[in-house]
């Protein structure tokens, strides 16, 4: 092989052994310091604004098993050119791995919940690292100016391998593939390890949650028209959407959670897990969405969630005159700000959630703590391993997606979905139900119409409400003529207010426009 090809092995495995020795070393000092990980997350954070909407929601789960695909080919790369670089211009190739490595500091400290000993891994790793890429290239180096020296010398000879070069040959060759082995297999290894450390599954199985003290109003048995392929009323926990800027789940331990009310406020107030289980909890059915939601989009869900009113919190904290807003932050520094009004609004169960549809949150929804708020679009209201509730005004704190160009309220819009047929479905003529889901929470459908080809709006049967805080199921039986159709749908609300057709983007505040299918009936 070329001695560019070995030059450009050394710098890839020096990386892996930063990386490796810093999960080895994590293991034991912070399990959640991993570089990668938390290079990631910095990526996220110092996405430019127009990213989130240009891939509709990078923070869905697919997105970040591409960024870290993303992320690792961007380390093989720069550790090759590092190898390539200590070859042709030393040091400058320990200078890159050092400057890479640098990086990877500054973003495991400055990780939400970061200590100075977050360092510890990355810089012992960056160390190991230059060792293993300076010994190579020593060893290289030898290799290489034995053989050429052989080379000129031994022109006749038939074993022109043998001798010194061999040697150093060899010496580079087991180098290098003991340093890749030792790092891949210590590396996953020590992985997997800081990662099962973590984990709460243990705790969240273990856990018992009380019920409600006041149920939820119950669910008519009206609610669920039971059509195939229309989204159940209630949405199970492992079908429910999930957005959030995490490349690691949080693994918040109950028995250590707490969450703290500081600010504008009378009493801080600081309350445990087992405290919060204590108090009376409520149960409430909450359709909760998100703003990056396309019109006809599937980040919308519904369940029950059992809680405590945030407002019979903030009524212990007391709020100072002047306050408009409330500051939740999550253990891994999300942010959202929620009107301090509609946290406080005696009408609107906005919950400190610890139970979704009967079990304890998935530890992906927000385990153990999370808010929910109806009426409101999660990014600014639905916090997930809520930790802390800074009670402030607009003008002096700003949730995490307003500086990104997302609007500072962000009140649920009024809209419908039709969720059979799928849209360029091939139908048989006849009997079609036409049937999907309708919300404006907070203030509750009022109607649903349909309308097929540029034909008259036709009012869709609404399925019972179970509250104005959730989506309302809706079917409209239609007779199919062959031919291709379009069908759009429309909702109104308990205010009067009839959706717009006007075309909208996510961004800034949630889409608007009809969801709109082409069938074709043969
Ligand atoms: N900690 C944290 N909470 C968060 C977010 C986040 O990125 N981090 N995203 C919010 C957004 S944008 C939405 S739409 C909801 C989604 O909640 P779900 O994943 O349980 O459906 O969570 C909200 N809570
Ligand atoms: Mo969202």
């Amino acid at each position: 092989m070329r001695r560019s090809v070995w030059s450009a092995l050394t710098g890839i495995v020096a990386a892996l052994s930063v990386l490796a020795v810093a999960e080895v070393v994590a293991a034991f000092v912070d399990a959640e310091s991993s570089p990668l990980f938390a290079v990631g997350s910095l990526v996220i954070d110092l996405a430019p604004p127009g990213v989130k909407e240009l891939t509709i929601s990078l923070f869905g789960t697919g997105d970040k098993a591409a960024l870290l695909s993303i992320l690792g080919i961007v380390v093989v790369v720069g550790a090759a050119a590092a190898g390539l670089l200590e070859q042709r211009r030393p040091p400058y190739g320990t200078v890159v791995l050092v400057a890479f490595s640098a990086i990877a500091v500054i973003a495991v400290t400055t990780r939400s919940g970061a200590t100075v000993l977050s360092a510890i891994p990355t810089v012992i790793g960056m160390i190991v690292g230059v060792f293993v890429l300076r010994s190579l290239h020593l060893r290289l180096g030898r290799w290489q100016t034995r053989e050429a020296g052989s080379r000129a010398k031994v022109t006749k000879q038939a074993t022109a391998r043998t001798g010194p070069a061999a040697l150093e040959r060899r010496q580079f060759l087991v180098f290098l593939g003991v340093a890749g082995a030792v790092s891949i297999v210590a590396g996953i290894g020590a992985r997997a390890m800081n990662a099962g450390a973590a984990a709460v599954s243990t705790a969240r199985a273990a856990l018992k949650l009380p019920v409600a003290g006041t149920p939820a109003p119950g669910i008519p048995s009206g609610a669920e028209l039971g059509l195939t392929n229309l989204s159940p009323v209630i949405t199970p926990a492992a079908d429910f959407y999930r957005i959030d800027t995490a490349l690691q789940v949080p693994q918040l331990n109950p028995d250590t959670w707490s969450l703290k009310i500081i600010g504008m406020v009378e009493n801080e107030v600081e309350i445990s897990f087992a405290d919060l289980l204590a108090l009376p909890l409520v149960e409430n059915a909450t359709t909760l969405t998100c703003v990056s939601n396309e019109v006809g989009g599937n980040l919308i869900g519904t369940a029950l969630w059992l809680g405590y009113p945030i407002r019979d919190l903030l009524t212990r904290a007391k709020p100072t005159a002047g306050a408009d807003m409330v500051l939740s932050r999550s253990s891994d520094g999300f942010t959202a700000g929620t009107p301090l009004e509609v946290l406080q609004d005696t009408n609107r169960q906005s919950l400190l959630a610890v139970g979704m549809n009967g079990a304890p949150l998935p530890v992906e929804h927000g385990f153990p703590v999370r808010m929910v708020v109806p009426g409101l679009y999660g990014y600014v209201s639905a916090t997930k391993w809520v930790v802390e509730m800074k009670v402030t005004t607009f003008a002096q704190d700003m949730g995490y997606w307003t500086p990104r160009g997302w609007n500072a309220l962000g009140p649920v819009k009024t809209s419908s979905r039709i969720d059979t047929p799928r849209s360029n479905a091939g139908l048989a003529a006849g009997a079609v139900a036409i049937a999907g889901v309708a919300w404006a929470q907070h203030t509750g459908v009022a109607r649903v119409e349909v309308r097929i080809d540029n034909g008259a709006w036709a009012e869709a049967t609404l399925a019972d409400a179970i509250s104005a805080d959730t989506w309302r199921q809706w079917v409209l039986q239609w007779n199919a003529t062959a031919g291709d159709h379009t069908i759009a749908v429309r909702a109104t609300d308990a205010s009067g207010y009839t959706q717009t057709a006007d075309q909208a983007p996510p961004a800034p505040d949630g889409s608007t426009g009809y969801h709109t299918i082409s069938v074709h009936v043969s």
